[in-house]
């Protein structure tokens, strides 16, 4: 074998957006593309000398091709070892585990996540730093100055490296050892979680649907919900990873997990529903005939999470991105623990988590978490959904109908418009910006307006700045808005809105989110010209 150093340029556009670099796969499939950035991932963290990473992704197309690659490039350029899932396939909140378990120096994660998979669709790359989180802005930023000054990179010349035998092979002078991609992660779950609680639970009659969406969460799903808590065969579906994801679109929501929700929603519903994404960090919660916003969920989960015990002596304090509905905030506040507002994306997360100001973490997004990694983690969710079901022997309605008397109801929609003009959407949140300080007092669709601005966040541990992370618009009446341009997104733009409003009255508890956010709707659109500036009659996705 030798090291061949590659002349190269940079390449524009690879700059990590909210959680890693994502394009089209054909983009990371073009000459150097990706060689490019995996030497700028090893550039910008002070070189791979010496270093042991995990290497890990989500099975979609091209996910096998790149692991090889990464493999040789990491050999070339002198680690000591690369720690990969088998078959080069880690669900992230598992490599999340890995890189802390082990104490490596990081880790490389292959996904693009709730985004489709294929030829024809999106891939992504994204690396983690020892603590087993998504690299902070910092590192992301000496990544992305590397790309713009990057002239070579170095590739061993060797074969592929058999990634299917579970063991140690020598790749040159790099260790490779390829390892079960469920057992630590499984371990794991059964510290932080009663499992003979649940296999009771199972055992007396309690059904369940687990949607993997052709997904990695399949193997993980069945050996633990199947092969170790004891629920049905068969209850998990559509649990064979494929590389399209089954021609689907891997996000747990309403929209794209619509054959679990109509299972739910119909008389043959099993008990419990649950979904997970592409690469098995996002959760979707549905009890028979109800759905749980994640923001819903969170907030639910903080208040009953002292029942599972990973987390019997309670939380240190709960985190939730800025979009996220304020239904966290209430539980954290009758509970008297911190609640922090962070911008979109896990990252932000890691300093509190490490530094142990909060427990619990959430996005609207479907993503839950807590300090047993350093990713969100959609299985950790469903599996604390189960353990406090177990405890309590509620259901999923009664707990949430039980939540709402006690702290309220925070009535949550988010609008997504898709794949739109990207000058276009950047007017609008432009137009948004300039009107700002005019819009205090204004009355909109029968409410107005109290504050307006646009977030920026200071993170309380190290001091980093994030601004432009979202346009706010508060109501007199508690409601709110915020809009904000996706930074996931891999065609033109996705604006994102985020449409909120409290109700304390349990009578009036038991609407149609949509109906009982109509006029926050409205005035989004009103405020914003949605309908004018995009062209767009309705959102794509209404979560
Ligand atoms: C979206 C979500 C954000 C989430 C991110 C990564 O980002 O809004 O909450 O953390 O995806 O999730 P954006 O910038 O498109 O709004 V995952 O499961 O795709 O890693
Ligand atoms: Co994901």
């Amino acid at each position: 074998t030798r090291i061949a150093i590659h002349d190269t340029t940079p390449i524009d556009g690879q700059k990590p957006g909210t959680s890693g670099l994502r394009k089209k796969t054909r983009t990371f499939m073009e000459p150097h593309f990706l060689e490019n950035f995996v030497q700028s991932i090893f550039d910008g963290i002070g070189g791979a000398d010496g270093k042991t990473f995990v290497l890990g992704g989500d099975g979609r197309y091209f996910n096998d091709r790149a692991a090889q690659v990464i493999l040789r490039m990491a050999a070339a350029n002198g680690a000591a070892k690369v720690i990969v899932g088998q078959n080069g396939l880690l669900s992230t909140p598992a490599a999340s585990h890995v890189i802390r378990k082990r104490g490596t120096d990081g880790g490389i994660i292959l996904s693009a996540s709730h985004n489709p998979g294929g030829p024809d669709e999106d891939f992504g790359v994204k690396f983690n730093t020892p603590n087993g989180g998504p690299a902070p802005e910092e590192v992301t930023s000496r990544i992305h100055a590397a790309t713009k000054v990057i002239q070579r990179y170095k590739i061993l010349e060797a074969g592929d490296v058999d990634l299917e035998t579970i063991g140690e092979s020598r790749l040159d002078g790099m260790l490779v050892e390829v390892i079960d991609p469920v057992e630590d992660y499984a371990a794991l779950m059964r510290e932080l979680f009663d499992f003979d609680a649940i296999r009771d639970l199972f055992k007396g009659g309690f059904t369940m649907a687990f949607d993997a969406m052709h997904a990695i969460t399949g193997p993980y799903a069945r050996r633990i919900l199947e092969d170790e808590l004891g629920a049905a065969p068969g209850t998990v579906r559509n649990g064979t990873p494929s590389p399209d994801f089954g021609g689907g679109h891997p996000d747990p929501n309403p929209v794209w997990a619509k054959e679990l929700m109509d299972l739910m929603m119909g008389p043959d519903a099993p008990d419990f529903g649950a979904a997970s994404d592409g690469d098995g960090d996002r959760n979707m919660i549905v009890g028979k005939g109800t759905y749980v916003t994640p923001s819903d969920s969170l907030a639910v989960l903080a208040a009953q999470a002292h029942l599972a015990p990973g987390y019997a002596n309670g939380l240190a304090g709960v985190a939730r991105s800025m979009p996220t509905s304020a239904a966290v905030d209430r539980v954290a506040e009758a509970k008297g623990i911190a609640c922090f507002a962070t911008p979109t994306g896990w990252k932000f997360f890691g300093n509190l988590l490490d530094a142990g100001m909060a427990t619990l973490c959430g996005e609207e997004s479907a993503g839950t978490g807590s300090n047993h990694v350093r990713e969100k983690d959609g299985l950790w969710a469903v599996l604390l959904w189960l353990n406090i079901l177990a405890a309590t022997g509620k259901s999923v309605a009664d707990l949430l109908s039980e939540h709402w008397k006690e702290y309220g109801r925070n009535y949550y929609s988010r609008h997504d418009y898709e794949a739109l003009d990207a000058v276009a959407a950047g007017d609008l949140v432009d137009g948004l910006r300039e009107q700002l300080s005019a819009l205090e007092g204004v009355e909109v669709e029968g409410l107005t307006v109290s504050d307006a601005d646009e977030f920026s966040y200071t993170d309380p541990v190290d001091g980093s700045v994030a601004n432009a992370q979202g346009i706010r618009v508060h109501f007199e009446d508690g409601s709110r808005i915020v809009y904000r341009l996706s930074g996931t997104g891999t065609v033109g733009a996705t604006l994102r809105v985020y449409l909120e409003r409290y109700e304390s009255d349990p009578a009036k508890q038991h609407l149609d989110p949509q109906e009982a956010l109509a006029p926050v709707i409205a005035a989004a659109d009103d405020l914003a010209g949605i309908r004018d500036r995009t062209g767009r009659d309705a959102p794509d996705v209404r979560t």
